[in-house]
């Protein structure tokens, strides 16, 4: 078990009034345990109590070692592990993950024990977003392989190379420099690039592409993610203005940084460089999102959010522009908030590259 991170759930179980709470998001259990299975559709839940104790409830199927502090309640196929889990419960209110499915939740109810369901991720989810020093080091790893294969990978730009091949060459670096997996990557070519969540395919590199590369992979389970925008042989003076406003905006968000500042003045600060230059409309999403175990995860860096940044919180600081059906510019680092202000976790240059 991590004592500390379990000490700090059960503190915030306690100050939203619940003496219990069942936790079944994988990468929750991992951050609360350190044990890692995919429980597929079987049952996978841990039981936090008030009082500290924390059960496993899984599947036979995924022998784990049972360590200091935790309790593993094996079942196998065909038995009854929901009823396992419902003996072990106290009457009263239950704090349920977000992700705990209604496969499991419905059927728990219906067996008519006096428990009263809330929304308990808050106190995981709390948890998990002021990283402790261990997982700031793994985060800072991450990025250290993301500034590397980023190096490489723009290196690899090649006259008729197709997006889909971009995937592969940046997958395959991942691995190289130590990854967990290759995953399809967010790779845009010219109006590929006007589209921010663009789905890489088989377009070609042509002069005058603007080229965005939005690159993430887990290494030692924590996330890594950074997107450079640089423009294939040739740049026009539009291009330029766009990728100066943008890179202006992504040192803005990233000076906002600090301890003690809504992240919605964050959004803001990026937000009003590009505004300022009458891009305003093109600046489709949030600035950022935070990152950890999961790719996506609070706290979300957005015009709409209640968070505020404290010492450990990772997010991504991720302004872009997008013009509908011609091509786009993004530039995206990961922060991490320090006591007094903000490490960039990415240190892959910002300045304007044309290549090839
Ligand atoms: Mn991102």
């Amino acid at each position: 078990m991590k004592k500390s991170r379990l000490a700090q759930v059960v503190v915030n179980l306690k100050e939203m009034g619940l003496g219990q709470g069942i936790i079944s998001d994988p990468f929750s259990i991992y951050y609360l345990t350190g044990l890692a299975i995919d429980p597929g559709e079987r049952l996978f839940a841990l039981l936090i109590k008030g009082d500290g104790s924390a059960t496993l409830f899984n599947n036979r199927l995924f022998p784990l070692p049972e360590g200091e502090g935790l309790k593993i309640i094996y079942h196998s196929d065909g038995e009854d592990g929901l009823g396992m889990l419902a003996e072990a419960l106290a009457d009263g209110p239950l704090g349920v993950d977000k992700v705990w499915p209604a496969r499991f939740l419905l059927p728990l109810l219906a067996r008519g024990r006096a428990i009263q369901p809330v929304l308990g991720s808050a106190a995981v989810d709390d948890a998990r977003m002021a990283k402790d020093p261990e997982e700031v080091a793994l985060m800072r790893a991450a990025s250290r392989v993301n500034d590397a294969v980023m190096a490489q990978a723009i290196a690899a730009l090649a006259a008729g190379i197709s997006e889909s091949e971009m995937v592969g060459v940046v997958g395959d670096l991942h691995v190289k420099h130590g990854a967990d997996g290759a995953l399809p990557q967010l790779i845009c070519f010219g109006a590929g690039s006007s589209e921010p969540h663009h789905e890489s395919g088989p377009a070609t590199l042509q002069e005058g592409d603007s080229v965005i590369l939005d690159i993430f992979a887990p290494v030692r389970r924590y996330w890594c993610d950074m997107t450079r925008t640089v423009f294939y042989r040739s740049v026009s003076a539009e291009q330029r203005e766009v990728y100066e406003v943008v890179k202006a905006a992504n040192l803005a968000g990233l000076a906002a940084v600090a301890p003690g500042v809504p992240l919605m003045e964050i959004d803001a600060a990026a937000r009003r460089v590009i505004e300022g230059a009458g891009y305003g409309q093109y600046f489709t999403h949030r600035l950022g999102h935070g990152i950890g175990l999961d790719v996506h995860e609070p706290p979300d860096c957005s015009a709409t959010s209640t968070a505020i940044a404290r010492p450990g919180m990772c997010f991504s600081i991720e302004p872009g522009i997008y013009l509908p059906g011609r091509w786009g510019v993004r530039i995206e680092d990961l922060v991490v908030v320090t006591e007094d202000g903000v490490e960039v976790l990415n240190h892959y240059p910002k300045e304007l590259q044309v290549v090839g």
